[in-house]
This record gives C-alpha cells, structure tokens and sequence, in this order.
C-alpha cells in the first residue's frame, strides 16, 4: 500500500452548514474537491493513528464512489479500522449509534439529507464526533479554515473494495470491516420500546400502518423492523428500496412529498398510523387516520407520554428544542417541573446537553426528534415511539393529540418556506428586518403586543461556546412568536423559513386550520420582511 500526497489548491466555499457541507453532486465532482474536504476534516481532529472511523451514506448518487475515496484517504492518513455499512448504506442514527456502540473516535456521513439526489442534485458530508453527535461549530469552523489553506492531500493506491460483502479484512495498516446497517440499530430499538406489546397489537389488527421510505435510506431498517421483527405486512413499508435519485422526489418527509401516503391518510382506507422519513432516516413525519401531527406537537406529545416507554419510565431528566420550534414542549416541561433548553437551530446544539445528562429528549420543528439513546434525530425510533405509545393507551392517533391540547392547550403552528430566493435579496430581507428590531416592542399590531425583538444568541451551558445570529424572533405579550431565518441547509440562493405560532387555550377552538388561525401574524410576518413584494412571489413554497 503505497501512500501518495498529492498537491492540491482550496475551494474557498467549504464552509460546513446547519448540517454538514452540502453542494450540487457536480460541485463534488470537481477534482480534489471531496479530497479537500476530507482531508481538512483529518487535518483537524488530532492524533488520528489508529483511531476507528464509521463510514456510510444515504445511498445517493455518489455514495458509493466517494466511499472508495475516503477508504483511501483514511487508510494514508493511518487510521487503523474503517467500519462502513454494507453497500455503504448507513442511516443517519444507525451511524451515530455504530459510533457510539464500537467506542470509535468518529465517523462520516454521507448525506445530504431530504435534499433530491442524482447528478445533478445534492451531495453532502458530515463529521460526527466520539459521542455519534455532529461536530460542533468549534470542529466545523476548524474545517473550514484548513480547507482554505489546504495544499494537499494524502490518499493510497489500492483496488476498490467490496462495499457489499460483510466481514473484516487488513490490507496493510487498515482493517476494513463491512457490517450489516441494520442489526445493531433494530437491537438498540428493542432494548427502547416493548416490542411483544407491539407484535400483539400489530398481529391483532388493533394497529394497521404504513410507513413511506421514500425510496431512501430507512427502507431497509423499516422492512427489517416492522415487516420481520413486527410482523407487519410487507405491504406497509412503500417505497422500501433505497434509490440513487430517490425515484426523482425529494426524500423530505411533509404532507407534499410524502403524497403517497397524505392521500391515504385522509381517506377511508386510512390505516390507523402513517409515517414516513427522510434520505438519512433522521427526520419522521407522524400522521394518523385523518389527522397530521406537527412535529413541534409530536415532541411535546412525546414528552407528556415518554413514562409509558419502557426506556423512559423512570422520567425526563429534562427537554430542549430548537428555538423556532414551537412551546408546546415547554408547556409539558413546566408541568412536570423539568428543565427546557431553548438550542440554535441544529441537531448538533444538543449534543453537549444529552452528554450531561441535562435532558433526555428533544426535538425540532423540522421534522426531527430524539433522545439520548444516540446523539442525532431518529425517524425509525419517533415511528416506534408512536406505536408504542397508541398500544399502551389504547387510543387513536387523533384521540392522543386532541386528548394532549385539551391538557395542555394548543400551540398553533406553521413554517412557511421561500425556496431558492436571490442570495442579495435574501440577505437584504435579513439586514431590514435586524434594523427594525430596536423600534419593534411596544408596538401595537391588532391584538399583539410586541414584547421583545431580537437576534437568537445562543451561549452552552456546558463549554461555554457562544452562537450568534441563529434567527430573528419577534415575540408577542400573548405568548405568540414570529421567527425569521435563512436556512443552512440548501444548496440553491437562499432560502428564507418564517415561523408563526400562537398559543390557543380554549379547547373550543383547537380544530381550526392552523393557515387561517394564523392569517394575522401570516399578514404580519410580510409586511415586516416583504419576501413576496421584494421577490415577486405570491405563495411560499412550502408550508408545514
Ligand atoms: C434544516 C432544519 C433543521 C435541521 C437541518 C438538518 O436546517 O431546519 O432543523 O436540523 O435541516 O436536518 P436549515 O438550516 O435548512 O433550516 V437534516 O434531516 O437535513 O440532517
Ligand atoms: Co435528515
């Protein structure tokens, strides 16, 4: 195994977002580019001499050839075991369990999540640390900066290896071991939820299900689950064969992706559960017969139920949530007289918070929710935590929820999505709206009140690190909230997510569309920051 350096000259936009770094598959696909990228990712994390890595994708185009790169780079730079999902293939929680279950020093992910995939679509790569949660900002901004001053990489000349046979073996200084994706994750899934009361009610027609892969990573993990270990019928599982272009769609999770399985839903042959993923199987979009659950409600539902699990049936340590998620968490968390951390936008915020034992769930508006049991958002195990939770309380989808606002009072929510806006207009919506914060409260708009105005800053109570500019939120005297952020996740222009909740106590009102519910603070929300008017636009792209 001959070890090459090979010089190199930098991209200057390796600049890792929410998420990991994400680019058209043709950025990628530009020479040395991934090789930048990863080897600015080895050059930062220390002693890395045979250290482990956890290697896989979601599948998508490319998954399977940037894998061979990175087993070349990984094997110059003298790491000592590479473990890599079969065919390459490794779901998002699946990975950051691998990490977590093997004790190795970290792993890449190869994903870029619910974007679309192929060619011409999105690539993304991800460095999770020790712990199996992403890197935090210290980590990502270590990357970025080498990645502007890299001048080469080092890689081996060696045969591609097979991705698809499992099984270990050395060439030269690097063991390679292929493993099976799935059965240390279904192991971990059975040690959390009480899989006998869920084969009962599955066997017994008391649950009937369909869950939607997308044509993504979680087919493989749902069929084994649900389908094998379950027993549901292998009808329940769509879309269960992971695709390179995900069949054309985007593997995002929402009521207008997931059409499929929406149409059912709200028709008369509704199972009594339906839920689909995302291309790294991190995201989990519930629904039931007739109804859809936000996933700022699912986590505080969570919340409110989780002693009924059996991994949780001692109680919650304490929750967190993304700041624009909405407060229905906070409102269970009072009640039960647990702490509640308000986290930047980012699965990696809460990382230090589960390590210490602060909280043991959390989640996120965008469809995302976990717990301690790994350190990213889990789709596959929010599925099972549903089930689990209607076999044990007997009830239906719509009863939980409707039985959860009536207790706690609702938290009427919605996102509102434009999509691939102009990178200057965006950022000038941005600059307008930072310098209307200081005249905003105290100012009076039909029935709201503005209370504060102001630019999210976030400071870890644990290292201490701070995290600027993570959103602009206009909160009301009422309780209610308007958020604005640009995402960091897309890889087209800008994309602008506007957050709108308001809080609804009286049980008599909690079956309202939340669209009209919310039209005044919808109204509002343009006429402070004009996307339509400043982008020609009319409607959002997408609303959640
Ligand atoms: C989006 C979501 C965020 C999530 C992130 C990664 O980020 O809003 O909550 O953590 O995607 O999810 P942004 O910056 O585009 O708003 V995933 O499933 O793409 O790993
Ligand atoms: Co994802």
């Amino acid at each position: 195994m001959q070890i090459e350096t090979i010089p190199t000259t930098p991209y200057n936009d390796q600049n890792p977002g929410t998420s990991g770094l994400r680019k058209k598959v043709k950025v990628f696909q530009q020479p040395g580019y991934l090789e930048n990228f990863v080897q600015s990712i080895f050059d930062s994390l220390g002693d890395i001499s045979n250290k482990t890595l956890v290697l896989g994708g979601d599948g998508r185009y490319f998954n399977r050839v940037a894998i061979q790169i990175i087993i070349k780079m990984a094997a110059a730079n003298g790491f000592g075991e590479l473990i890599i999902g079969q065919g390459g293939l490794l779901s998002t929680p699946a990975a950051s369990n691998i990490i977590r279950k093997y004790q190795a020093f970290g792993g890449l992910i190869l994903s870029a999540s619910h974007n679309p995939g192929g060619p011409d679509e999105d690539f993304g790569i991800k460095y999770n640390v020790s712990n199996g949660g992403p890197a935090s900002e210290t980590y990502t901004e270590a990357f970025y900066k080498r990645s502007q001053a890299i001048t080469e990489y080092k890689t081996v000349t060696l045969q591609d290896i097979d991705l698809d046979s499992i099984g270990s073996q050395q060439i030269g200084t690097i063991k390679i071991t292929i493993i099976d994706p799935v059965s240390d994750y279904a192991e971990l899934m059975q040690s959390i939820f009480d899989f006998n009361l869920l084969k009962q009610s599955i066997s017994s027609n008391y649950i009937t299900l369909l869950f939607d892969a997308m044509s993504a990573i979680t087919g493989p993990y749902a069929k084994r689950i649900l389908v094998d270990i379950l027993g549901a019928s292998s009808e329940s599982v769509i879309n269960a064969e992971p695709l390179e272009d995900f069949g054309g769609h985007h593997p995002d999770p929402n009521l207008a992706h997931a059409h499929e399985l929406a149409e059912l839903m709200f028709s008369e042959k509704a199972p009594t559960f339906g839920a689909a993923s995302d291309g790294d199987g991190d995201r989990n979009m519930i629904t039931g017969s007739n109804i859809f659950v936000t996933p700022s409600d699912s986590l505080a539902i969570l919340a409110a139920n989780a002693h009924l699990i059996p991994a949780y049936s001692k109680g919650l340590s304490g929750v967190a949530r993304s700041m624009p998620t909405s407060q229905a968490v906070d409102r269970v968390a009072a009640k039960y007289n647990i702490p509640c951390y308000e986290t930047p936008t980012g699965w990696k915020f809460f990382g230090n918070l589960l390590d210490a034992g602060k909280i043991t769930l959390c989640g996120e508006e965008s469809f995302g929710t976990g717990s301690n049991h790994v350190r990213e958002k889990d789709g596959l195990w929010a599925v099972l935590f549903w089930l689990n939770l209607i076999a044990v309380r007997r009830q239906s989808v719509v009863d939980i929820v409707h039985d959860h606002w009536q207790k706690f009072g609702r938290d009427i929510y919605c996102r509102h999505d434009y999509e691939a806006v102009e990178t200057p207009i965006a950022n000038s919506i941005v600059e307008d709206l930072r310098k209307q914060l200081p005249t905003l409260p105290g100012q009076i708009f039909g029935e709201y009140t503005v209370k504060y105005a102001d630019e999210f800053c976030y400071e870890d109570s644990i290292d201490g690190s701070i995290s600027k500019n993570q959103g602009i939120r206009i909160g009301f005297e009422n309780g209610s909230r308007i958020v604005f952020r640009l995402s960091g996740t897309g890889t087209v222009g800008a994309t602008l997510r506007i957050y709108i909740e308001r809080f609804e106590p009286n049980a008599e009102k909690h079956n309202q569309d939340a669209q009209l519910a919310l039209a005044f603070l919808i109204d509002l929300a343009e006429q402070l920051c004009e996307v339509k008017k400043r982008t020609g636009r009319t409607e959002p792209d997408v609303i959640t």
